[in-house]
């Protein structure tokens, strides 16, 4: 059942109490657990009136046995530690541990709590987070953390205590899909770069990153049976620079990275379009070999290239790329792009993607592709990503086929705030931070209802973003907003209570050393 407390009243009091408090106290008092400025916004809270305080004498306890959640209690302890100073220790135990402590462990019999759901017990004796999965632990880990002063974000030793409102909290998502995607063609961006994404989407609760390898400007995945996509077709990006590419090594690494934080990583080859640098590197995969022959490209034109979608060695292409992927691929999903195949006619795209379609099934994964992949007959495992056009999403769900929703008017990072950014794009439209969380992925498009969509993913093309300030100025604090529409109710998001937490979020953001947009709709806390 969802329960979202506190009531409206009872709400206006404790508002009343706590502002009382922030404007006494800084990191000392913390506000009650249901002011605390959560995202995102979780299922239930309940705030009590006590505190529990981390002490020298504060550990970590597992339950024994399970390697996961050793691994979960880990991450929090090196989460705390720098911060606190307080050596939190992880051990593992077959019974709660003794008052003072913070208890991680895993029940069989709460199956409502899914995959990711987690149960937060804060009492003046200690912290209880239980999951039905450790997946679940990992989510109720973050919450932990926003319920920690914002300091506890910071890399080196603070002074001060380490209070947690009490309370309890249960919480799972509306969505099984939460991602962001980054674009790592335009511009590349290394494994350390992608790392830190990975942390700072994972500390809201999103499960996916999709990495865009592949465009006109750049390859940037090794591919062992096709050497030349890396070693010629990696080394252009947009504005001229070197580029680089992933190592099937490094790309595992990341993979690994992700799925440590419970994060899958989908990887996109684009096709038959945004095929530039496959093109320039294997001039056989050009319908007409010698004129035009490609070169490198490194401007922000898009729809000009495409695969040569009659000629066998194309599919030959196609295979030896997708085996490789889904050999590196834990997850169930490779996305084949497919949008915006400018130059690619119509009769030949829609066979181009069916047999892609079919590759994709052959090495035991389902197919994701951009919205213009509607146009071909899709499998009912199949999924399509909105982005642009409400018919084609209207045309995944007749054919059963289920959608992410990446509207570009809301959810694409890269367009800029307002007319003055110094970022970005605007042809969808500007993003103010209303507008990136003011939208409902159940009610946007007539026809597709919430049955029909997986999740939501923000995507961040990376044309302009040419380094990690630049992606996170643009990413935060819009990617807060989409990761609460994708893991909050309908019924716990309204604009005004998000504005607060938001706002509270400010010195959180500071304290993990994200350049944040310091927007003007938002009143940031000190
Ligand atoms: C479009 C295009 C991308 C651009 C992006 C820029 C899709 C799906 N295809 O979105 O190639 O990079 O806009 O906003």
């Amino acid at each position: 059942m969802i329960n979202i407390l506190p009531t409206p009243s009872f709400k206006i009091a404790l508002s009343v109490f706590s502002l009382t408090l922030l404007a006494s106290c800084g990191n000392d008092e913390p506000a009650k657990l249901s002011e605390q400025g959560l995202i995102p916004m979780p299922v239930s809270v309940t705030a009590s009136d006590s505190l529990f305080e981390l002490t020298e004498n504060t550990d970590i306890y597992v339950s024994q046995g399970s390697e996961e959640s050793q691994k979960v209690g880990q991450y929090l302890a090196d989460k705390l530690n720098p911060s606190t100073g307080l050596g939190l220790e992880v051990k593992a135990t077959d019974a709660a541990p003794a008052a003072g402590n913070i208890y991680l462990t895993l029940t069989a019999a709460d199956t409502t709590l899914g995959d990711e759901g987690y149960e937060l017990n804060i009492s003046t004796q200690g912290v209880t987070l239980t999951a039905h999965q450790p997946a679940g632990l990992f989510r109720g880990i973050q919450t932990l953390r926003q319920a920690l002063p914002a300091d506890v974000e910071k890399a080196d030793k603070q002074s001060g205590s380490w209070k947690i409102p009490t309370g309890t909290i249960r919480d799972f998502p509306t969505y099984a899909y939460r991602g962001a995607m980054l674009d790592v063609a335009r511009h590349f961006f290394s494994v350390d770069d992608v790392k830190r994404y990975i942390d700072l989407i994972a500390a809201y609760k999103m499960n996916v990153l999709h990495l865009h390898l592949s465009d006109d400007q750049g390859w940037r995945i090794e591919i062992k049976s096709w050497p030349k996509l890396t070693s010629f077709g990696s080394k252009s990006e947009v504005g001229g620079g070197e580029g680089g590419f992933y190592t099937q090594e490094q790309y595992k690494d990341l993979v690994k990275y992700a799925l440590d934080r419970y994060i899958m990583i989908v990887p996109e080859i684009d096709m038959p379009g945004h095929t530039n640098a496959a093109l320039a590197a294997y001039p056989e995969l050009n319908c007409n070999e010698k004129d035009p022959n490609p070169k490198p490209y490194s401007g922000i034109e898009v729809g000009f290239s495409t695969l040569c979608t009659s000629k066998e060695i194309t599919y030959k292409f196609v295979d030896d790329v997708m085996r490789e992927l889904a050999a590196l691929t834990p997850g169930p999903y490779l996305h084949m792009g497919g949008d915006e195949s400018h130059v690619t006619p119509m009769e030949d795209y829609i066979p181009f993607v069916e047999r892609v379609q079919d590759i994709i099934q052959s090495h035991g994964k389902q197919m994701i592709g951009w919205d213009e992949v509607t146009n071909a007959k899709l499998k009912t495992n199949s999924i399509a990503q909105y982005w642009a056009k409400a018919e084609y999403a209207q045309s995944a769900a007749k054919q059963g086929a289920k959608l992410i929703m990446s509207p570009a008017k809301y959810a694409y990072l890269d367009m800029q705030y307002d007319s003055t950014t110094k970022y970005g794009l605007h042809w969808a439209a500007y993003i103010e931070i209303d507008s990136a969380y003011n939208w409902e992925p159940s009610t946007m498009v007539p026809g597709v209802t919430q049955a029909d969509i997986l999740g939501i993913e923000a995507p961040m093309w990376t044309e302009t973003i040419v380094d990690m300030d630049a992606l996170e100025y643009m990413a935060f604090p819009r990617l807060l907003g989409i990761a609460e529409i994708g893991w909050s109710p309908k019924s716990a998001r309204n604009w005004e209570d998000y504005r607060r937490r938001l706002g509270q979020q400010g010195k959180r953001m500071e304290a993990m050393g994200i350049g944040y947009y310091p927007s003007k709709q938002i009143e940031w806390g000190k």
